[in-house]
C-alpha cells in the first residue's frame, strides 16, 4: 500500500499555497495586491462613488455620486467625473438588498451651476431634508449648494444660489447632540482647496512645501434654517500627537472627503489622503478640533480615489466607502461598498482591508 505519511506531513503547506495562487489570481488590475476577491457592490446597476450614508426615522440611507457610463474623455484633467445627477438609494439592512429611488436631483434643473455634481451630503432638520453638494459655478468654480424636499429621496429643489462663502467639494454635515449643525467641506487639486488659502480664489494657489503645515478641512457652522452658514469658515486642525501640526507631503495629510462622527463624546474626523489612497482619522474633544491624527482605518481601495462615510445602525457602526471593482478598475465608474466598523476600548477604530 503506498505510504500518504509524507504529503500528510505536508499537507498544511500545499493548502497554504493552493490557497494563496487562488488569490493572487483574484486580483484585479490597478491595485497592489491585498489578495482577496472583492466583495459584492452595494449597488451594481449603476456606477455609484462618494457614499454618505445617513439614519432616517429608523432607516438607512446612501447619498453617493453617480458615476457615468461614457465619461472617460476627461480622466485625469480638470473636467474628470463629469456627472450629470444624484440617485438615492435605502436599505433596511446595512448588508442589503438596496432600493434605487431614482434621479432625486439634476444639474440642469440647478440655476447657478455649470457641471459636475461631486460628492453630496444630506441632513434632516425642521421636518426638512437637505441634499448638500459641491459643482462647478458659472465661472467653472466649484461652490456648495443645498437643496431641500420634504421626502428623504426627495426629489430636491436646489436653491438658485450657492451657498454664500461656499467653496471647494465634498461638504460633510454634522449635527451635534444639541442640534448644532457643521458642514466639513474641501479638497486638494481637483478641488481647489489650495486655491482658497488666502479667503479669496487664487487660481495660481498650490499646496504648501513638503514639511510645512498642511492644509486642513474647512469647517463653518450651518445657520438655523441649514442653508446658508453662520459665522466664520475656519480651518479644522490635524496635529500630531505631539500637538505639531500635520505636514504636507506627509501620510497624514487631508486631502478630501472628510466626515465626522460622534462616538460618546469624542469627535472623529475622517478623510482620504489623495495619493496615499487611505482613509485616516483624528480625533478631538470640540467639533472644531484640533483633531489628533490617530491612524489608517480603511487601506488603499482598487482606483485612485478613496471616500467614505460613517454610521451607526441598529446598534453597530459601518464604514460605507468605494472602490473601482466593478468596472474592473475604471477610476471613473466606481461603486459602493460597506463594511462593520470595530472600536477598541481606548476608542481607537481597528483598521480593515477593503474587500
Ligand atoms: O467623485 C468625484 C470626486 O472624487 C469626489 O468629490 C472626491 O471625493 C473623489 O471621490
Amino acid at each position: 500500500m503506498a505510504d500518504f505519511s509524507i504529503y500528510r506531513a505536508h499537507l498544511k503547506t500545499i493548502l497554504l499555497l493552493v490557497v494563496g495562487f487562488c488569490s493572487a489570481s483574484c486580483l484585479l488590475p490597478g491595485k497592489p495586491g491585498y489578495g482577496r476577491p472583492p466583495k459584492k457592490p452595494l449597488i451594481d446597476g449603476i456606477y455609484t462613488a462618494d457614499p454618505s450614508a445617513h439614519v432616517f426615522d429608523g432607516k438607512l440611507y446612501i447619498y453617493p455620486s453617480h458615476d457615468q457610463d461614457d465619461d472617460g474623455t476627461h480622466a485625469g484633467d480638470a473636467d474628470a467625473y463629469n456627472m450629470v445627477d444624484y440617485h438615492v438609494f435605502s436599505m433596511e439592512q446595512a448588508t442589503g438588498p438596496v432600493t434605487d429611488h431614482g434621479v432625486a436631483l439634476r444639474v440642469s434643473d440647478i440655476p447657478w451651476v455649470s457641471r459636475q455634481l461631486w460628492a453630496p451630503d444630506a441632513a434632516y432638520k425642521n421636518d426638512t431634508y437637505f441634499l448638500y453638494f459641491p459643482a462647478r459655478d458659472r465661472r467653472g468654480i466649484f461652490r456648495i449648494g443645498v437643496a431641500v424636499s420634504d421626502s428623504p429621496t426627495g426629489p430636491f429643489i436646489a436653491d438658485p444660489a450657492p451657498i454664500e462663502g461656499s467653496f471647494s467639494i465634498d461638504p460633510a454635515v454634522f449635527v451635534d447632540d444639541d442640534d448644532q449643525a457643521y458642514m466639513y467641506f474641501g479638497g486638494l487639486w481637483g478641488g481647489e482647496l489650495e486655491r482658497w488659502t488666502t479667503g479669496s480664489y487664487n487660481p495660481q494657489g498650490t499646496e504648501p512645501a513638503a514639511g510645512t503645515p498642511a492644509i486642513g478641512p474647512r469647517v463653518a457652522r450651518l445657520s438655523a434654517n441649514m442653508r446658508s452658514f453662520d459665522g466664520p469658515v475656519k480651518e479644522a486642525q490635524i496635529i500630531t500627537a505631539d500637538g505639531t501640526p500635520v505636514k504636507a507631503g506627509s501620510a497624514m495629510r487631508f486631502f478630501e472627503g472628510a466626515w465626522v462622527h460622534k462616538k460618546g463624546t469624542t469627535y472623529y474626523l475622517s478623510y482620504s489622503t489623495g495619493d496615499n489612497h487611505t482613509i485616516v482619522y483624528a480625533t478631538s474633544n470640540s467639533p472644531w478640533g484640533p483633531f489628533i491624527y490617530r491612524g489608517v482605518i480603511l487601506s488603499p481601495v482598487i482606483g485612485w480615489t478613496t471616500h467614505h462615510s460613517i454610521v451607526e445602525f441598529k446598534g453597530k457602526w459601518y464604514l460605507f466607502y468605494h472602490d473601482a471593482s466593478l468596472s474592473g478598475g475604471v477610476d471613473h465608474q466606481r461603486c459602493v461598498k460597506v463594511a462593520e466598523l470595530e472600536y477598541r476600548q481606548d476608542g481607537s477604530i481597528k483598521p480593515i482591508k477593503p474587500e
